[in-house]
């Protein structure tokens, strides 16, 4: 795959995704966007699990906002374009590939919306996280009333943006924007520790709780158990199985302890 505002590497089974336009603080245009979709909907055979970052200070600063001004979308144009990204975050989401941001610096509009894609979002303390819409005279466009609106409730939601918060990484910590905070710098460093590990596991184990979990908490409670029960049914019928079991029954398989 070419891409032009993505860098992908292969670390044994973790692709990196790397958003490349430090000199634009990674913000998103509708090339990058397209290439973010692509490369999800097909990635490598090889990748069981993908970290994604951001080239410089900053996770990503959102929308374009250059191309957005340049290209003066009409309202259709716009909706389309929010769909695409729809679309690109869709497959981050539902792929099956388990994503972990690595987040630093700015997380913000469409960043977040970005973020809010990933699975597991760890933090450094640098990292703030804002929905700054309200000050550009636009709207969220890329899912966040869907994504950001679920982790923290609409209601903070509309207060987040309405009142221009911008949320440190202790706050996202509190509302679950991040899931864990290390030392300024760190954060890529822990997200390929956390992706090496959940290489390990079974990939069908993976692929419901990456698939599966979010589109259950759509459903009513009957078909979510049902749900719940075809998948944990297609997950036991994986190869690994046996040998997961066997593992922790012969007292091979470390026990678990406590993280953060
Ligand atoms: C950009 C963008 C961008 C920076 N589009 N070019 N997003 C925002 O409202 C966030 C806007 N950006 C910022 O608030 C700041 O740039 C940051 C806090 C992210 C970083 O600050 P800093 O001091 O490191 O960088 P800078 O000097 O502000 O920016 C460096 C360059 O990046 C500069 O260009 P230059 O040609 O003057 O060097 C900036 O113009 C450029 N840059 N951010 C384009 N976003 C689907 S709808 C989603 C709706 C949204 O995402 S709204 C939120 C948009």
């Amino acid at each position: 795959m070419n891409f032009k505002s993505l860098q992908i590497e292969m670390a044994g089974p973790v692709a990196i995704v790397t958003l490349s336009r430090p000199e634009r603080r990674n913000a998103i245009d509708e090339s990058t966007v397209e290439e973010i979709g692509r490369f999800f909907e097909s990635p490598p055979q090889e990748a069981r699990v993908a970290v994604l970052k951001g080239d410089g200070q900053h996770f990503c600063a959102g929308l374009d906002l250059e191309e957005h001004a340049r290209l003066r979308r009409t309202p259709v144009q716009f909706m389309r374009m929010c769909q695409r990204w729809h679309w690109a975050f869709d497959q981050m989401q539902f792929g099956g590939l388990p994503i972990i941001g690595a987040l630093q610096g700015a997380v913000v509009g469409g960043g977040l919306e970005l973020a809010a894609a990933c699975h597991t979002r760890v933090a450094d303390t640098s990292t703030f996280f804002a929905l700054p819409e309200g000050q550009r005279a636009i709207f969220t466009g890329g899912g966040a009333t869907v994504r950001v609106g679920r982790i923290i409730g609409p209601g903070r939601m509309v207060d987040m943006m309405l009142a221009a918060r911008t949320y440190d990484a202790e706050r996202g910590l509190q509302l679950g924007l991040c899931h864990e905070i290390v030392a300024s710098g760190q954060s890529f460093a822990r997200a390929m520790e956390i992706a090496q590990a959940a290489a390990k596991h079974a990939p069908l184990s993976n692929y419901a709780m990456v698939t599966a979990i979010s589109r259950i908490n759509d459903m009513s409670t009957t078909d979510g158990l049902f749900t719940e029960s075809l998948m944990a049914g297609m997950v036991q019928s994986g190869p690994e199985v046996a040998a997961g079991l066997d593992e922790f029954l012969q007292k091979k398989g470390r026990r678990l302890e406590v993280t953060q």
